[in-house]
């Protein structure tokens, strides 16, 4: 049965409520991203959260990147999943990921997984720095100086992604598995999920997520199908053999896709980490700079006539093109000439988008409501994803787009006035789905309403 229908808060009423929902997952270093579904530290998580404390206290919204970057492995990868201790009830937990005993490159302190997340971190410092302008002085010079002590760990992450990550100098990162996208179970990985087949002696394991959800109601129908789910497990057994090593798995993994969003979000991070480094006098502007125009390159180059842009699979060269929202690439790498800018625009407010009749918020959609793979309810594959809109509003900002900003970022704080901060939103009904309280939702509700 659908939850009754929550009372609408005040924008006033929700901004406390969200910051009550981070200081409610806030494990002291580390936000955990839901205290049921997902009880540890996630990536891209992360840098939404301090995105959202950096309008709280910039202090803790610099901790939580500071716990991040600490489990940063030998070679500059920022791991998709720090592990809490004491939480043994997400899998794959740290046994299965099994780092530690199988990379020389894993870090010493807290277990990790062996994947990568968006990298959303230096769009989080620039928002830090931001917010530190109208603090009192004591607190932006401490801003300053942590910022000025991270500065190696990003650096050096960024030049991971742009060395290990795109080894021909594409301008398109390659990612190993679905979940490295963060859209774990969008279309975009259906034809590529295709040729990953595991092994007949592979038994997956237990669909923990299945159980933490069962609580909420409803939980199969929102989340991954249990095919879907024995591909991820195999692909972890895939790349644990190939000891999390990049030419290693380069030559052997089943899964290899170049990703244009996590691209954009790359060339959007190296821009906003060269502001500060011209700021702040931090080495590696030009390097920085560099690899944003690489990479916007890469992404544009993907980019059909309405400026909507495709993935890669990088096994066979084709280019994977779905309605999904990754589409929207291009509003955040930004370099669209203008005609195609507005063409592109023009297609997220249509009715085949956020502009859809029926939907209950005009907010962008994983996945088209006009496409065959569309799923209302299914994670990915249909919902409403408040970092996600977080994302557009920001990137129609960047672009220059003011007035189609501001619309979504009303929708957004009506959807987000129910209070409940859920994991992603039904289109039509708008209902809350998936985990909730969930702590990026409540991290992006805190910035937009600031
Ligand atoms: C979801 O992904 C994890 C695996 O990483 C899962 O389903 O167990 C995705 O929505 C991902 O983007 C997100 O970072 C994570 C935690 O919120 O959950």
């Amino acid at each position: 049965p659908s939850p009754a229908p929550a009372a609408r808060l005040t924008r006033n009423q929700t901004a406390a409520r969200a910051a009550y929902v981070l200081a409610g997952n806030d494990r002291g270093r580390l936000t955990v991203a839901a205290p049921q579904l997902y009880p540890h530290m996630w990536s891209w998580d992360a840098a939404f959260i301090a995105i959202g404390l950096a309008r709280v206290s910039t202090g803790r919204a610099l901790t939580e990147l500071e716990t991040l970057l600490a489990a940063q492995w030998r070679t500059g990868m920022v791991p998709h999943i720090v592990f809490t201790e004491g939480d043994a009830t997400y899998e794959p937990g740290p046994q299965r990921w099994a780092c530690r005993e199988t990379c020389p490159d894993a870090p010493d302190g807290p277990a990790t997984s062996g994947l990568i997340q968006p990298p959303v971190h230096g769009v989080a410092v620039r928002r830090i720095l931001d917010a530190a302008r109208t603090a009192s002085t004591a607190e932006r010079r401490e801003a300053v100086q942590r910022i000025r002590a991270l500065w190696p760990a990003l650096l050096a992450w960024h030049r991971y992604l742009a060395t290990r990550r795109d080894p021909d100098g594409r301008g398109i990162l390659t990612i190993y598995h679905g979940w490295e996208s963060g859209l774990d179970n969008s279309p975009r990985w259906d034809a590529p999920y295709a040729a990953v087949v595991p092994a007949p002696e592979f038994v997956p394991f237990r669909r923990a997520d299945l159980h933490a959800l069962g609580a909420l109601g409803g939980a199969a129908a929102q989340r991954p199908s249990d095919a879907d789910y024995a591909k991820y497990q195999w692909l972890v057994e895939e790349l644990r053999r190939a000891g999390y090593d990049d030419e290693r798995a380069r030559r052997t993994l089943s899964f290899r896709m170049g990703d244009v969003l996590t691209s954009a979000l790359f060339v959007a991070a190296n821009e906003e980490l060269a502001t500060v480094a011209d700021e702040l006098d931090l080495p590696g502007v030009d390097e920085l700079i560099g690899y944003a125009d690489r990479f916007r390159r890469g992404v544009l180059q993907t980019a059909d006539e309405r400026g909507f842009a495709a993935d890669i699979d990088l096994r066979t060269g084709a280019v994977v093109r779905t309605e999904t929202v990754a589409g929207f690439a291009p509003l955040l790498s930004g370099g669209l000439d203008p005609a195609r800018r507005r063409a592109l625009v023009a297609t997220l407010t249509s009715a085949d988008w956020c502009g859809h009749p029926g939907f209950a918020h005009a907010l962008p959609p994983s996945t088209s409501p006009n496409s065959a793979a569309f799923d209302p309810v299914r994670y990915w594959r249909g919902p409403q994803w408040p970092p996600v809109t977080w994302l557009m509003v920001w990137g129609l900002e960047r672009s220059g787009e003011q007035e189609t900003a501001h619309a979504l970022r009303e929708a957004a704080l009506d959807q987000l006035a129910d209070g409940l901060f859920a994991e992603y939103y039904h289109p039509f009904t708008g209902e809350p789905l998936g985990a909730r309280p969930q702590s990026w939702t409540a991290a992006v509700a805190l910035d937009l309403l600031a």
